[in-house]
């Protein structure tokens, strides 16, 4: 079973409970959305080998076997050789090697080879960033099915995405360091990843085929709903409309990054049809060396009144950091309020009261529940996107999640 180049959640099973394992195994198999396995050294090392076909076979998933491995032509052939034998689909090996451990691995021909080509820990900035453009193009040029790119540093995704793609167009790339280690779920894709990697989110969560589901569903939302300039411009177009219908008055809009850069920018051009031209700017993520002027790109005045734009709201915790941010620019910053085109309802009681405490007013396109309901048994296409189990599996988290105060 060869991995598809197509938007999914790679699961990693770094778990060390052989039982729970084969359980989640077993639960992916129904899952909603596109799922992948990853098997860790942690798992293999206390289960064996032989926990690769046992998994494959529960789930019914392409399984990756990650041994990371960096070794020796000869050697690093050899434990590809055996981790396909014993139900491997892909291998994730080190780009940092060199070519020819590369090109041994690859001419076995037993399944994909997945190169790491830049790591998501701090440490990788030492010795592994300064190369990896060089790792990419080589892995790339020898032909491999796919890369692994950090997605904790999304710019490092988009640079070296465009480097690989540009040499092989078919070649797939996947990124972890989603939740646990800061990346959101959707900040690889949206910067040309095709799965991105998740462990401890889903295998450590209460109920991990809900948390995969969920994740799996947060990734694909602002992914799928921009995928093209056309739909791009239907979002801004909901945007520009509520604006105008609130009747939401502000001098500069700001995009919280990363998914609210481009809404920033689409809205405030789709308002510019409107004759509504203002000022736009958004977060720059790693901030520039000289002063405040190297926190955002755009134009904030003293004064401004503010209005912040972004994806979804779940606890409001990055629209309040981006409006302190902003406030601690310029005098006399006043806020319009936080737009965003899917109120989650996860906000507790004190995530309110932090919001009000700056006067940030949420205004909100839709609330999850009225997409669920609109959704509903509703045949779109020929397809129903929300049967009544998947209604069902959204009651029973909102009931688990969401603060006793909205159920
Ligand atoms: O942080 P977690 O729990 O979501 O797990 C992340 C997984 O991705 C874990 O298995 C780890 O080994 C792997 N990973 C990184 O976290 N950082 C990297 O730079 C590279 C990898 C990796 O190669 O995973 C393969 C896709």
């Amino acid at each position: 079973m060869r991995l598809k180049k197509e938007k999914g959640i790679i699961v990693a099973f770094d778990m060390e409970d052989t039982e729970f394992a084969l359980e989640l195994a077993r639960d992916l198999r129904g899952a909603r959305g596109n799922f992948v396995i990853k098997v860790g050294r942690p798992l293999e090392m206390r289960a064996g080998i032989g926990i690769l076909a046992q998994i494959k076979d529960a789930s019914e998933l392409p399984i990756i076997y990650d041994g990371k491995i960096a070794d020796i032509p000869y050697i690093s052939q050899r434990i590809a050789s055996s981790a396909y034998d014993a139900g491997a689909d892909a291998v994730i090996l080190h780009g940092f090697v060199g070519s020819d451990v590369v090109k041994a691995v690859k001419t076995l021909g037993k399944g994909d080879v997945i190169a790491v080509v830049e790591m998501t820990h701090p440490g990788s900035d030492e010795f592994i960033q300064p190369a990896a453009e060089r790792i990419a193009m080589m892995v790339a040029r020898t032909g491999l099915e796919g890369v692994v790119l950090p997605a904790t540093k999304p710019e490092r995704v988009k640079n070296l995405a465009r480097i690989v793609q540009r040499e092989n167009a078919y070649i797939y790339i996947i990124a972890p360091g989603i939740k646990t280690q800061g990346a959101s779920p959707g900040d690889a894709i949206v910067n040309g990843a095709d799965y991105e990697v998740v462990g401890r989110a889903i295998y450590n969560a209460e109920e991990p085929k809900l948390a995969a589901e969920t994740i799996y569903s947060e990734v694909m939302d602002i992914a799928d709903a921009m995928r093209t300039g056309g739909d791009a411009m239907k979002v801004a177009n909901a945007y520009a409309a509520r604006i105008k219908e609130l009747g939401i008055e502000f001098d500069y809009i700001h995009g919280v990054a990363y998914k609210g850069i481009p809404l920033a920018a689409l809205v405030a051009m789709r308002l510019s049809e409107w004759e509504i031209n203002k000022r736009w700017g958004y977060d720059r993520k790693e901030e520039k060396r000289y002063g405040e002027e190297g926190a955002i790109v755009g134009e904030l005045r003293d004064g401004d009144t503010v209005l912040i734009v972004d994806d979804v709201i779940t606890t409001g915790a990055t629209k309040v950091e981006s409006w302190l941010k902003l406030a601690s620019m310029r005098r006399d910053v006043k806020s319009a309020g936080i737009l965003v085109a899917v109120d989650r309802e996860e906000m507790s009681d004190a995530d309110k009261k932090m919001l009000a405490r700056y006067h940030l007013s949420l205004y909100s396109i839709l609330k999850i529940t009225e997409i669920f309901e609109f959704l509903h048994n509703r045949e779109i296409d020929g397809k129903v996107y929300v049967d009544d189990g998947m209604m069902h599996d959204f009651k029973q988290y909102f009931r688990q999640y969401v603060p006793e105060t909205q159920c």
